[in-house]
């Protein structure tokens, strides 16, 4: 009696370890479709990333993972400074997601709004591909998110409906949208201007009632979102900041997956930011200015700062790269300077 009870036993775990087995290695149920959460469509760079990703994420996956775009950062009402927070949350399950949108709640991600800090596209590179990008993976990984893959809003530059910008006396008074961190209001303030924070969705109809005269975004944002039709005429290159850009899975949808899916999701992330950031780049550069010369022929005077001319801008601003350094981490800082240095 004893001993047949005791094979019964033996036998009801043998059969519940088989049961667990036959399931994914997580014996989680996966979603039928995923979120996927970023700020503009893909007629943008930054959209058509985040769709090819969910593309490439439903390929190498056979299925197994949909992921939905939802541009707009509308599963928070467009308002894209609680974008990161909603992450946390598990109110969205992934994202493509601006560092300018995310520095109010991850204070190292203001470093890339510095004015000045990033000269070009190889000191951008410097940073996110380098010791500077993995200490930001290793705080956003400390923060409920697995960061995949940087990339790319680009260069903002300024552009407003009233005069060309040269000199930082052209800025005085001018009411100038900008977006995110209070770093922006301190650039602007620092210039003489007269910022708005607002969201991007408010953004479009500010410029074209003049509620606002200026904004700043980067070529592609400019040229897709058909800045010249709202009143933009004017455009300045000064290169002040960059965004990139981060792919993320919230860590409880990263943690419901096989190992095996969550490899093909990190190598769909990494194709998808290379192929994204080739198109954030593209038309902007000395070799290839088709862009800028589409913007141009739209009639739009574009205004293009001697070193003298940007310097001045800098010399304006630097009392906020020092205070702002500070609240960033001025270790991070310092070595974000070392690192385009070498460049
Ligand atoms: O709102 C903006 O300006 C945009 C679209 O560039 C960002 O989300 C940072």
């Amino acid at each position: 009696m004893q001993k047949r009870r005791f094979t019964a036993l033996i036998a009801g775990l043998f059969a519940s370890a088989a049961l667990g087995l036959s399931m994914p290695a997580t014996a989680q149920q996966y979603k039928d479709e995923y979120n996927l959460s970023t700020v503009l469509g893909d007629a943008f760079p930054w959209g058509w990333g985040a769709q090819r990703w969910a593309d490439l994420v439903a390929e190498k996956t056979e299925g197994r993972i949909k992921v939905k775009v939802y541009p707009g950062t509308s599963l928070v009402s467009g308002d894209q400074t609680k974008e990161f927070t909603a992450l946390r949350q598990g109110i969205i399950d992934m994202a493509v997601g601006s560092t300018i949108n995310w520095s109010p709640q991850v204070r190292e991600l203001n470093l890339f709004a510095l004015p000045f800090l990033m000269p070009d596209h190889k000191a951008i590179d410097a940073l996110t591909q380098g010791r500077v990008g993995a200490k930001m993976f290793e705080i956003l990984s400390a923060r409920d998110v697995v960061p995949l893959a940087w990339g790319e809003n680009g260069f903002r530059e300024v552009s407003n409906s009233k005069k060309p910008i040269r000199t930082p006396e052209d800025v005085k008074g001018m009411k100038v949208r900008v977006v995110g961190s209070p770093l922006f209001l301190a650039t602007f303030n620092a210039l003489g201007a007269n910022p708005t924070q607002m969201s991007w969705a408010d953004a479009q109809p500010a410029m074209a009632t003049g509620a606002v005269d200026g904004q700043e975004n980067p070529l592609a944002v400019f040229n897709a979102a058909k800045l010249h039709t709202v009143g933009q005429k004017h455009l300045t290159l000064w290169g002040y900041v960059a965004d990139p850009l981060i792919f993320v899975v919230n860590k409880k949808v990263w943690s419901n997956w096989t190992e095996a899916d969550r490899k093909l999701v990190a190598e769909a992330a990494q194709q998808a930011a290379t192929e994204e950031i080739a198109r954030a780049r593209a038309g902007i550069s000395a070799d290839d200015e088709s862009l800028l010369k589409e913007i141009e022929a739209n009639g739009v005077s574009v205004v293009r700062l001697s070193d003298a001319e940007r310097d001045a801008f800098r010399q304006a601003t630097a009392g906020v790269y020092k205070e702002w350094a500070g609240r960033v981490g001025s270790d991070l800082v310092k070595q974000a300077e070392e690192d385009i240095a070498k460049r």
